[in-house]
């Protein structure tokens, strides 16, 4: 199987993430994309590529351009104000009970203003080159995109930072752009065809959800922890269903705790039955291992063997499918919990 990674993920670095009301190394860290990229380079069933240059046009297509420039110049503008800052994060969060009944979301002007419009929480820092990063990670799904495309049977990219979490108009979740909501959008308007994206990872994809929610030409699925006790917490219920033209093309499947191999590989199953309606043309599988038994975050326990039966009901699709890399905090096993997803998927 074709593996695309790069070595701009180095460039997202942050030394602080402030979780739980405390100032922490994060979990979301370098070591992470090293660590999956150690293990599939030693074993001969992947082979290593660099991903080609895309652009910012196919994240326009998906993101509020407004996001997207102040991804790119708001380090530059926030330390111009605070030269002792490496990683920019919001103090205050322009929430739309702030203004409800009385005004309009207007972008203000003052940088410490913009940071709390465009941001929706406090685990996901900018640092000077965290744009780089980002864009790297949105090259790495569009390139593994066109390997499939172009008629492999599946491909893998090695995104990070992640992107499911980040909507049209806001980033957060470690992620800054949706990669895998981008390619899938990339996917659906380039061949006129209808694109899944099936979401594993144990928190509930919020940004793919909304991104996709009023279309019926992209269908959302997600299995994850019950977003009444789990992050992102607002959304991922299972009576959100799509609204309008995406009425029906949205399925979630909340997990209680500990929710174990047997549990999760039946959830899967029925998520594939809905998969297997719709008749995509290409999957897009947002790939965490968050649900793994051992995670440091998460509270799911799914085993190394439980990633490669999952890999295995989806390869069962028989569709064509990109594999784009979301979460996974327990490090150690990062790496073979990866390798054991992709083999299922038949690597
Ligand atoms: N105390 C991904 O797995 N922090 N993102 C939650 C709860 C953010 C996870 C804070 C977790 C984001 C891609
Ligand atoms: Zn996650």
């Amino acid at each position: 199987m074709k593996v695309v990674h790069t070595a701009a993920h180095l460039l997202h670095d942050p030394q602080v993430e402030y979780e739980s009301s405390i100032a922490q190394t994060p979990f979301e860290h370098i070591g992470r994309a090293e660590a999956i990229r150690a293990t599939l380079q030693a074993d001969p069933r992947f082979v290593v590529q660099q991903p080609t240059q895309w652009g910012t046009a196919p994240i326009a297509a998906v993101h509020n351009p407004g996001l997207i420039r102040f991804l790119a110049e708001g380090w530059d503008l926030y330390t111009a104000e605070h030269p002792d800052v490496r990683e920019v994060v919001p103090d205050v969060f322009a929430l739309p009970g702030l203004r409800s009944k009385m005004s309009v979301g207007r972008e203000p002007t003052a940088i410490g203003g913009r940071v709390g419009y465009w941001c929706y929480e406090t685990t996901t820092p900018l640092t000077q080159t965290t744009y780089t990063a980002a864009l790297g990670a949105v090259d790495t799904a569009l390139t593994a995109t066109s390997l499939v495309l172009n008629g492999e049977r599946s491909a893998y990219g090695l995104c990070r930072p992640p992107g499911h979490h980040a909507t049209t108009d806001l980033y957060g979740g470690y992620c800054f752009f949706n990669n895998a909501a981008i390619a899938a959008h990339h996917v659906a308007t380039t061949t006129g065809t209808k694109v899944t994206v099936l979401d594993v990872d144990y928190h509930h994809g919020n940004g793919t959800q909304q991104i996709f929610y009023d279309r019926d030409d992209v269908q959302y699925v997600s299995l994850h922890g019950d977003p009444a006790r789990a992050y992102p917490y607002s959304v991922g219920f299972a009576d959100e269903t799509g609204s309008g033209r995406g009425l029906g093309y949205n399925h979630n499947f909340p997990l209680p705790v500990r929710a174990d191999d047997d549990l999760w590989i039946a959830t899967l199953e029925a998520a594939c039955e809905r998969i297997a309606a719709f008749g995509p043309s290409m999957l897009i599988v947002s790939l965490g291992l968050d649900t793994y038994i051992t995670d440091p975050i998460c509270d799911l326990a799914v085993t190394t063997d439980g990633m490669r039966r999952s890999g295995d009901v989806v390869r069962q699709l028989g569709l064509p499918t990109v594999v784009v890399q979301e979460g996974g905090y327990d490090v150690g096993a990062l790496g073979a919990n990866v390798q054991a997803w992709l083999v299922g998927l038949g690597a």
